[in-house]
């Protein structure tokens, strides 16, 4: 198999998709966007994706560009045959836990990053309201987690591999503890320790990124 690209950088959403490709094994090779740079707003990223945002992959034996990490987990696991449940019931949730970590998770914890540790003017009630809305989504999380091992059902998928990153960002950038949630610790650790994550975590090498700055 033609390798396929993966446009990305060391950031949560960058994870998701490097963390899946490890998963699956299907062949990849990393092409370094630093957004701090501003490779993003480049012509030939944009040409790729409009929204300026990595992850991006190209396969390019299928011909396809994919964008928007839930789409990238979809569009891998359909391709390696793993990582989402054959029923209605089980993929349907998957669809709707992916949807919750890009509508709820990633947006809370992506402002509260930047309103509490970027923002120059540091606003109290602003940076209030995202840690409490990041602890009303981390209670979320847990009670689905107290009902089964992972996000949905029993099984290891690419809900979980959509949500871990921004718990891991959450956990180890901002400081935010678990422990008042320990459905969702469990995960954490269990999830942490799978060979893969570890793997997709180290993507892109921070060599490459101090090279590309
Ligand atoms: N909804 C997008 C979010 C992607 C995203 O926010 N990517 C960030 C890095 S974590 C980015 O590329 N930011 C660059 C920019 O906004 O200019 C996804 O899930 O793929």
């Amino acid at each position: 198999m033609i390798p396929i690209q993966l446009y990305t950088y060391q950031t949560p959403n960058g994870h998701k998709a490097s963390i899946m490709l490890e998963e699956t094994g299907l062949p990849y090779e990393v092409r370094l966007v630093d957004i701090e740079r501003g490779d993003q707003k480049e012509a030939a990223f944009l040409a790729l994706n409009p929204n300026n945002k990595i992850p991006v992959i190209v396969d390019p034996e299928a011909g396809r560009t994919v964008v928007e990490s839930g789409a990238i987990l979809h569009y891998l696991a359909e391709r390696s045959g793993r990582f989402l449940p054959a029923g209605e019931r089980e993929r349907t949730d998957t669809l709707a836990w992916t949807l919750f970590q890009a509508a709820h998770i990633g947006p809370t914890l992506g402002q509260l990053w930047n309103f509490k540790v970027f923002a120059a003017e540091k606003i109290p009630s602003v940076i209030g309201r995202f840690e409490a809305e990041s602890a009303r989504v981390f209670r979320v999380l847990d009670g689905q987690l107290g009902r089964h091992a992972h996000i949905v059902g029993e099984a290891y998928g690419i809900a979980d591999v959509m949500t871990w990153p921004w718990i891991h960002a959450a956990v180890t950038r901002l400081g935010l503890a678990l422990d008042a949630n320990p459905h969702l610790a469990r995960w954490y650790a269990a999830v942490a320790a799978r060979p893969a994550v570890q793997r997709g975590l180290a993507v892109p090498a921070l060599a490459d990124q101090a090279h590309a700055a």
